[in-house]
């Protein structure tokens, strides 16, 4: 069986490539391809061919697993590893020339349901930014990789001042009165608000000590299978709903103390 942090470094590598190409594409001027959900919900050209690359080369080195992407779907494999991707997390960043994108790239071993899922391997690279965040399963998070990586730990919580806490809305304006519901609720637990527009950067900023914690509903898995592993690795709690794991009714992420306060205030009703 194939330990996580070798499937760490095959997503380290992989993701390394596909964020080159994307910032190259950034660079050369980005086509909006399609629109998904709603308007405001885009694909690139890079998008889909960022992640023509991944799919690519993890079938290449690993032919018998599995494949979870957000713009070419689902393929069961054999080997019991799925990859679970977002070839651009923070598309609209991306199309805005905005830096704060991401490549995600997390194996998950187990049932490709995120509800079920064990991950083993994550990886998130900024290639605007120059940062690299990954984690494999018992072996702590990492901004970068070998002898210069520096361990990453969730931000003690001091609730007199606040947390610092991101959030997201979701692309149909239909959903937006219950977003700013939840935000209402929040507002009591934080110093002050962020909203980066990549989930997988919000998560690994969790882990990194940069937010105190991150809430959002309408995640994908792949926006925050990876993500969620750099936070638990690095002494965060992830979830969803209460008691729940992450997933499209909501997504939570914080250190202990404070998730406890976010699933509450969010939980509550008027
Ligand atoms: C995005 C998420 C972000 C959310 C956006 C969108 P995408 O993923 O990372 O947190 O607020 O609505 O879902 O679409 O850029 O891969």
């Amino acid at each position: 069986m194939t330990s996580p942090t070798d499937l760490t470094r095959l997503a380290t590598d992989i993701a390394r490539e596909a964020g080159e190409l994307a910032r190259r594409r950034r660079g050369e001027g980005v086509r909006i391809a399609a629109t998904k959900s709603a308007l405001a919900d885009i694909v690139t050209a890079a998008d889909r061919e960022v992640e023509a690359l991944i799919r690519g080369r993890l079938a290449q080195e690993r032919p018998r697993d599995g494949f979870f992407g957000e713009e070419s779907g689902a393929e069961q494999g054999s080997s019991g590893i799925t990859w679970v991707v977002d070839p651009i997390d923070g598309t609209v960043n991306y199309a805005y020339g905005i830096p704060s994108y991401a490549v995600s790239i997390a194996a998950v071993e187990g049932e490709p349901d995120p509800t079920r899922w064990r991950a083993l391997a994550a990886v998130v690279f900024a290639p605007a930014l120059g940062e690299l965040f990954q984690a494999s399963a018992g072996e702590g998070a990492w901004l970068g990789t070998g002898p210069d990586a520096q361990l990453l730990a969730v931000r003690a919580h001091a609730p007199e001042a606040g947390g610092l806490i991101a959030t997201g809305f979701g692309y149909d304006p239909a959903t937006h009165a219950g977003d700013l519901a939840r935000l209402t609720r929040v507002m009591p637990l934080a110093r002050d608000i962020r909203r980066i527009g990549s989930a997988a950067l919000d998560l690994s900023y969790v882990a990194a000590g940069r937010l105190d914690g991150y809430f959002e509903r309408g995640l994908h898995p792949w926006d925050h299978a990876a993500g969620a592993l750099i936070v638990e690795e690095a002494g965060g709690r992830v979830g969803g709903l209460p008691g729940g794991r992450p997933g499209n009714d909501l997504t939570i992420a914080a250190g202990p103390d404070l998730f406890v306060a976010l699933e509450a205030a969010i939980a509550a009703r008027d």
